[in-house]
C-alpha cells in the first residue's frame, strides 16, 4: 500500500510575510526543516502547521492564495485566530508549559481560558490531520503545544501509527505533578506509539509521572494503555553537521575584501592584542538560556582575574523572541542594563568587554561567528537540547576552540569532551573560561575530534531515521507480545461449542476477575449482581463452576455461605466441591512463617502504604497503596531477600498484582486444575484469571481449552478480554446460553 507521512509542528517549515498586501514566501532553514527534510519528501509525504498569519490578517482569497502556495512545497495549514494565538500559543504554551517544563515555576501562569483554547487548537490541528490522513500512514508529531493531538487522532483513527517528539525538557514528577491538568496532557501524549525525547532523564521523568499520576504498568520502557503497548525513547538530536562544516571551510578560503563586515570587525579585535580572545554565546533572549547569569558570570571571571582585562571579549548574540510575553521584555531590560552597566565600568579606550547584539543574524554571519570565536559560552539554566553547542563544535575545521557548556543542557549529556559546568556556580564559571583561555591546542584538538565523530555520525538526518524506524517497529511490539481478544465473533463460537458439550467445567478466579481491586483486600466481598451472576452459572445443568482463589477458605466461605459453589482456596490448599464438605488437598507446614514474618514486618515499617496479609499457609505482603517507584525497589530486594532465606524449593515467591506472596511450592493452581480435571472428563474447559498465579492454571489446562486472561498482558493464555466487567458479561452469555 501506498502510505505516508504525515509530520505536524505549531508552525510550518516556511516563513510567510505581507508585504504591501503581496504575499512572500521563503523557506525556514531551522535544524528540525533539515532533519525532517528526507522524511518530509518520501512519498506523498505532508506537513501540516500554522502558516504564522493569523485569519484576521487574511482574506478569503489571500487564504486560498496561502493554500495554494505550501501545497507546491508539500504542506497544509491550520488556521488560527489571533485569540487562539494569544491563549494557546503565548497562553498555555509559553505562560504555562514553557516555563513549567523548564523548572521556572514563579513564571507559570495556569489561566483556565489559556487551556480552554488550548484544547481548541489542538482540535484544530486534529481537524487538520484528519482531513489528509489514510490508513496505514504514520504521523509524526512535534513539541510541548500539541501535547493532546496524539489522542485526539486516535479517536477517530485508532489504528494509524503516531510517534511524538518532545523538544523541551519532561520536569520531573515533583514539577510535573503542578499543572492543573496534569492528567489530560498525559492522556494526551499517550494516544501515540512512540513517544521520543531528547535524552534518558526526560524520559525517565515521563515514566514516573505515568506511574504515579495514572498508576499505569511500565514494563522497562513500555507502558499498557487501553489494550496497547506505547514505547518511549530518547532520541538526542543532531545537526546537519555537513551544512555547518563545509560553509565554515568556504569560510576560511575568503579573501579580506570577500569577507563580511562583521567578519572585518572580529578581525580587527584579534589584531588589537597578541593575545586576544573571543568568547561567543549565542541563543534565542529566553529565560531559560541563563543569559543575566553569564553576563554576571563575567563580571566575576574579571574580577577574580584581571590579567584578561582587554584581552578577552565576550560577543552576545540574543536573537528576539516571544516578545508578547511580559517575562521577555523584562529580560530584554534587565540584559540592555547588565551589559551597559558592565561595558561602563570596566571599558577602556580600545576594548569593550561585551559586544552585544540583539536581533537575528543571516547563516552567513552565524558562520562568520563561530568560526571565530576561540571559545563557546553556552551556558543554558535549563534546555532541551542545546543545538547551538553542536553547531559550534561542527564549524572547528581545524578542531581548536574550546565548549563550554552547562550541565543543564541535554546536549551536555552528549558532550563530555566539553568543559562541563553548573551555571549557578560562579567560581567554576569564571575557572572554566581561564581554563578554556589556557587549553593547550593538543587538548582542544583531542577534545574536539571526539565531539566531531560522534556529530558527524549521528546527524539530524540519523536522527529523524531513526525515530521513524523505531516508529514502524512499535506496531509490530503489539502484535507479539499478547494472546489474541476474545472478541464477538469467538464469542459467538465459544458458546456453540459450551451448549454442544457434554461435561463443562469453568474455572474462574475471584480478585481482578470477578471484581476490582479495593485498596483493603477484606472489601472485595461479592455484590448482589455477582452473586445472582454466579447463581445462575451454578445452576447450570452438566455445568460444574469452580471459584479458584489465592484467598483464604475462612474468608471464601464467609463470602459465599449461603451458596452451595465449588471452590479452591488458598491457590489449591483446599478444595470443596458442589455440596461437599472441605477437603485439603495438600497437607502443609506452617512453621517457616516464623522465620519471614519479621522480615515482612521490616518491609511494612519501611515501606508507607503496606501491609501484610495472613493467611493460613501463606504470608502476603500488598503494596497497592504504595508509592509504585518506591514499590518497585521494594519487591526487587523483597524477592532477593526472600529467595536468598528460602534454602530448599519448599517455598516460593509469587508476584502477583500489587503483592507478593510466599507460599508453599506444593501448592498452585495449576495443581488444583489437574486434580479437578482428573476427576472427570471434561469436553469443554474455561479457565479466566488475571494475575501470575492464574498462569500456573492456564499451563495445565488442555490445550483447547479457552484460557481467558483479563486485562493487556503478557500471558500463556490463548485469549484475553478487558475487564473484570467484561468478564461479568461474558458469564451472563453464558448463563442464558443453554
Ligand atoms: C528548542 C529547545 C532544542 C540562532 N540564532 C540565529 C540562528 N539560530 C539557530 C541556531 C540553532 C537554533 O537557532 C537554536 O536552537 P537551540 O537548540 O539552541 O534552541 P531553541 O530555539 O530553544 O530550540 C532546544 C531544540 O528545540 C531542538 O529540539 O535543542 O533545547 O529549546 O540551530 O543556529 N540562525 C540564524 N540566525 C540567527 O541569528 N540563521
Amino acid at each position: 500500500m501506498d502510505t505516508k507521512t504525515i509530520i505536524v509542528s505549531n508552525r510550518l517549515p516556511l516563513q510567510l510575510h505581507l508585504n504591501d498586501g503581496e504575499l512572500e514566501m521563503t523557506p525556514s532553514i531551522g535544524g528540525l526543516a533539515t532533519g525532517m527534510k528526507s522524511v518530509h519528501k518520501d512519498g506523498k509525504g505532508i506537513w501540516i502547521g500554522w502558516s504564522g498569519l493569523t485569519e484576521e490578517e487574511l482574506d478569503k482569497d489571500l487564504s486560498k492564495k496561502i493554500d495554494k502556495l505550501v501545497a507546491e512545497e508539500n504542506c497544509a495549514t491550520v488556521s488560527l485566530t489571533q485569540y487562539d494565538v494569544d491563549n494557546f500559543y503565548y497562553g498555555l504554551s509559553n505562560r504555562a508549559l514553557w516555563p513549567l517544563f523548564h523548572y521556572f515555576m514563579e513564571y507559570t501562569e495556569f489561566e483556565h481560558q489559556y487551556w480552554e483554547s488550548y484544547k481548541v487548537v489542538n482540535q484544530k490541528f486534529a481537524d487538520a490531520v484528519l482531513e489528509h490522513v489514510e490508513d496505514g500512514d504514520q504521523i509524526w508529531i512535534h513539541d510541548y503545544q500539541l501535547l493532546l493531538l496524539p489522542a485526539l487522532i486516535r479517536q477517530h483513527k485508532p489504528e494509524v501509527t503516531i510517534g511524538f517528539f518532545l523538544h523541551i525538557p519532561f520536569p520531573s514528577y515533583e514539577i510535573f505533578r503542578c499543572f492543573p491538568w496534569r492528567e489530560e496532557l498525559l492522556q494526551g501524549i499517550l494516544g501515540a506509539n512512540l513517544i521520543g525525547f531528547h535524552t534518558y532523564d526526560y524520559e525517565r521523568h515521563f515514566l514516573s509521572s505515568i506511574k504515579r499520576i495514572l498508576r499505569l504498568e511500565v514494563n522497562f520502557n513500555e507502558i499498557t494503555y487501553h489494550e496497547r503497548i506505547v514505547k518511549v525513547d530518547s532520541f538526542p538530536m543532531g545537526i546537519d553537521y555537513k551544512k555547518f562544516h563545509n560553509a565554515a571551510k568556504s569560510h576560511r578560503k575568503l579573501n579580506t575584501e570577500d569577507r563580511s563586515e562583521l567578519q572585518q570587525k572580529l578581525d580587527e579585535h584579534f589584531q588589537s592584542s597578541k593575545d586576544a580572545k573571543l568568547i561567543l554565546s549565542i541563543d534565542r533572549l529566553d529565560y531559560t538560556k541563563g543569559i543575566p547569569n553569564r553576563i554576571r558570570a563575567f563580571e566575576y571571571f574579571l574580577n577574580k582575574y584581571p590579567e584578561f582585562k582587554e584581552k578577552v571579549r565576550l560577543i552576545m548574540l540574543s536573537v528576539p523572541s516571544r516578545s508578547d510575553v511580559p517575562q521577555y521584555q523584562l529580560l530584554k531590560k534587565e540584559t540592555d542594563e547588565l551589559v551597559g552597566r558592565i561595558n561602563g565600568e570596566f571599558a577602556t579606550i580600545n576594548w569593550t568587554p561585551i559586544w552585544y547584539f540583539y536581533r537575528s543574524l543571516p547563516f552567513d554571519n552565524l558562520i562568520d561567528l563561530y568560526s571565530s570565536a576561540d571559545i563557546a559560552l553556552i551556558t543554558p539554566i535549563r534546555d532541551g537540547m542545546n543545538l547551538v553547542a553542536k553547531e559550534y563544535v561542527a564549524t572547528r575545521t581545524k578542531k581548536d576552540g574550546v565548549l563550554i557548556l552547562s550541565e543543564m543542557a541535554g546536549a551536555s549529556k552528549e558532550m563530555n569532551e566539553a568543559i562541563l559546568i553548573n551555571p549557578n556556580n560562579f567560581e567554576q564559571f569564571a575557572d572554566a573560561i581561564k581554563t578554556a583561555i589556557e587549553m593547550p591546542l593538543e587538548q582542544q584538538i583531542s577534545r574536539n575530534d571526539q565531539l566531531q565523530k560522534r556529530l558527524k555520525r549521528y546527524s539530524v538526518e540519523k536522527w529523524s531515521h531513526e525515530f521513524m524506524k523505531s516508529l514502524k517497529a512499535s506496531k509490530e511490539i503489539e502484535k507479539v507480545i499478547v494472546s489474541q481478544p476474545l472478541d464477538k465473533q469467538e464469542q459467538v463460537l465459544m458458546l456453540q461449542k459450551f451448549k454442544a458439550a457434554k461435561s463443562r467445567l469453568l474455572l474462574l478466579d475471584y480478585d481482578g476477575t470477578l471484581t476490582g481491586f479495593q485498596d483493603n483486600p477484606q472489601s472485595a466481598a461479592p455484590d448482589e449482581e455477582l452473586l445472582s451472576l454466579l447463581d445462575k452459572v451454578d445452576a447450570l445443568n452438566q455445568t460444574n463452576m469452580v471459584i479458584i482463589s489465592g484467598r483464604d477458605r475462612k474468608t471464601l466461605e464467609h463470602w459465599f455461605k449461603e451458596k452451595n459453589y465449588s471452590m479452591i482456596t488458598d491457590h489449591g490448599v483446599w478444595a470443596k466441591e458442589k455440596k461437599q464438605s472441605w477437603k485439603p488437598l495438600e497437607r502443609l507446614r506452617t512453621d517457616w512463617m516464623e522465620n519471614i514474618r519479621p522480615v515482612l514486618e521490616t518491609f511494612v515499617d519501611r515501606t508507607p502504604g503496606t501491609f501484610i496479609e495472613e493467611k493460613k499457609y501463606s504470608l502476603a505482603w500488598h503494596y497497592r497503596k504504595a508509592d509504585p517507584e518506591l514499590a518497585q525497589i521494594r519487591t526487587n530486594e523483597l524477592n532477593t531477600v526472600v529467595t536468598s532465606l528460602i534454602s530448599n524449593n519448599e517455598l516460593t515467591v509469587l508476584n502477583g498484582n500489587k503483592v507478593i506472596e510466599i507460599k508453599s511450592s506444593r501448592v498452585n493452581k495449576g495443581r488444583a486444575a489437574t486434580y479437578l480435571l482428573s476427576r472427570k472428563d471434561y469436553d469443554f474447559v474455561l479457565a479466566i484469571g488475571d494475575d501470575w498465579t492464574d498462569e500456573y492454571m492456564f499451563e495445565e489446562v488442555p490445550e483447547d481449552s479457552y484460557s481467558i486472561k483479563v486485562g493487556f498482558k503478557k500471558s500463556k493464555a490463548r485469549y484475553y478480554i478487558k475487564n473484570t466487567q467484561e468478564v461479568r458479561e461474558l458469564l451472563q452469555a453464558i448463563a442464558s446460553s443453554l
